[in-house]
């Protein structure tokens, strides 16, 4: 989908702009069916180990991990997308209606940023203790990279693949706060990366029900969050940023690559083997090394 001028001025103005069905079941079921067939394979190894009771292999694609991780939470921490690696999830890093998206916003040149996540979000009550990755408390996108990322534009995509609402964690987001630069943000334990309320301007947050097809198109500043799951279902959803090529990430321990060049084509990446090869890669490099994705001091 293209961006006409008065989206691209709205953007600038507020910091973030929805899309609601801009994306095709097209876009997004080659996705989902191939998270499908992982969760069935696995459910059949841990219903062989004796680990699960029943496949739940009836249960739609918002509740069957539900009920598998109620008996065994094995697999949650298996489908994050670099640990996934799924060849449609990395098809759809390029897709083109997306691409034509960032392309309105980052320039003809766009590198895809290995920040990227694909969130089960599971019930609260399912989640292991102490904390949930996907529990993000307040905070900017520019909080989470290296210092070196600071000076450019780095564009977030926010996009359910299954009901996003209040009672299941999806977003909240502070509009119009994205001019103000970076925020002092804090580690706090069990948390995460965080900005205090202190800190926080005084605005009342925008809460944001998405449905799949939706697209959040979010500045890199604007502050947002979500809340827990207190649902019975898995809140389904990728987040994936872009930039111009040629500027820094703030991962650069994480593979990036090309998603598009308009000068430069040939250069654009489509290897889907060397994709996940430098994921292992990357992911073996950094284990046990406790390299620091951020430059915030830690508070109780
Ligand atoms: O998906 C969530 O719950 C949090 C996501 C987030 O902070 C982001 O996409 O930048
Ligand atoms: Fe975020």
């Amino acid at each position: 989908m293209k961006l006409n001028d008065e989206q691209i001025a709205q953007f600038a103005t507020d910091g973030y702009l929805l899309l609601r069905g801009a994306l095709a079941d097209a876009d997004l079921d080659p996705i989902i069916a191939e998270y499908q067939e992982y969760i069935g394979r696995r459910a059949g190894g841990l219903l062989a180990e004796g680990k699960i009771s029943d496949l739940y292999a009836d249960e739609p694609f918002d509740r069957r991990l539900v009920s598998i991780c109620r008996e065994d939470r094995e697999i949650y921490k298996e489908l994050d997308i670099m640990y996934f690696r799924g060849r449609a999830s990395f098809e759809f890093l390029v897709n083109d209606n997306l691409l034509d998206m960032v392309e309105a916003l980052v320039g003809p040149e766009i590198t895809c940023s290995p920040i990227q996540h694909t969130r089960a979000k599971l019930p609260a009550e399912v989640t292991p203790e102490g904390s949930d990755p996907h529990v993000a408390p307040w905070h900017q996108d520019s909080g989470v990279t290296w210092e070196e990322a600071d000076p450019h534009f780095i564009l977030t995509i926010w996009l359910p693949l299954s009901p996003a609402r209040p009672e299941n964690g999806c977003l909240q987001i502070i509009p119009r706060a994205h001019g103000g630069g970076m925020r002092q943000h804090h580690i706090k334990q069990g948390l995460g990366t965080v900005i205090l309320d202190d800190e926080m301007p005084e605005q009342e947050p925008l809460t944001l029900p998405m449905d799949k097809g939706d697209v959040l198109l979010m500045h890199k500043q604007t502050p947002h969050r979500s809340t827990a799951n207190n649902a019975d279902v898995v809140r389904w959803s990728m987040d994936l940023r872009y930039q111009e090529t040629g500027t820094p990430t703030g991962r650069p321990y994480n593979p990036d690559f090309v998603a598009r060049s308009r000068s430069n084509p040939s250069s654009e990446f489509r290897d889907y083997d060397e994709w996940c090869r430098q994921w292992v890669e990357a992911l073996k490099e950094i284990k046990g090394k406790a390299i620091k994705g951020h430059r915030w001091a830690v508070v109780k």
